[in-house]
């Protein structure tokens, strides 16, 4: 009679103490390791990253089409419209890309604010996005890929480097340091590698044999991304 009495609370503190360890046990599976990352920091993981340690870009979708508008400032207070040389591109210049797709082809439209008043730029699409260092943004972004550049960058030769087959936003800003340039291709961009960033160069773009898209220094650079 006694050892009924006492197996009656002895089975319901097994049935509670089962209940508390169960709850404790499904907390530890979300739980980060001591000393690891938290598991709720967002981001692609690290290997997805770019290279560049410096950098801190964690680049968003490429842009087919839309707009991405920005305000340059030095990196690090910027890491997605940066400028490299605050003479030539100004803290709170801005720029604005629109890139539009038609069945016949692709259009590209810049305005800038805050440039130097009546300054001639260099402007195209690069291959990839803004990092502190200006040319990891790579070559220009190439309808057709010249294929001797593969081997010894970069393309300048103008049957490659050319706005044809490249997009060049070359701009003169006006008295209030602003413009706006359009260009229009017959092709689309790649969806799995399309242009990731703007770059503006201190000089206009050259034509000639050897010479071709060069721009003189890269200045300052947006990042081309669906945010
Ligand atoms: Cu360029």
């Amino acid at each position: 009679m006694r050892l009924r009495r006492l197996a009656l609370p002895l089975l319901l503190t097994a049935a509670l103490t089962g209940c508390t360890d169960a709850s404790p046990s499904s907390e530890r599976t979300y739980s980060p390791p001591p000393g690891s990352t938290p598991w709720f920091v967002s981001g692609p993981p690290t290997s997805a990253r770019p290279s560049h340690p410096a950098s801190g870009v964690v680049p968003g979708a490429p842009m087919i089409q839309g707009m991405v508008t920005g305000t340059f400032l030095p990196f690090p207070q910027s890491s997605l419209a940066i400028t490299y040389d605050p003479k030539v591109v100004p803290p709170g210049s801005t720029a604005q890309v629109v890139i539009s797709r038609a069945p016949d082809g692709t259009r590209v439209r810049l305005s800038v604010t805050g440039m130097v008043p009546r300054r001639t730029y260099g402007a195209h699409l690069h291959r990839q996005p803004c990092t502190s260092v200006p040319e990891d943004a790579g070559p220009h972004y190439q309808h057709v890929p010249d294929p001797k550049a593969a081997a010894s960058p970069p393309s300048v030769d103008p049957s490659y480097a050319n706005p044809r087959n490249e997009v060049w936003l070359d701009f003169t800003a006006d008295a209030m340091g602003a413009a706006t340039v359009s260009t229009g291709e017959k092709w689309h961009f790649d969806k799995i590698e399309p242009p990731r960033s703007l770059i503006i160069h201190a000089k206009p773009t050259s034509t000639a044999p050897g010479k071709a898209g060069t721009a003189g220094p890269r200045v300052a650079c947006l990042t081309l991304t669906t945010q």
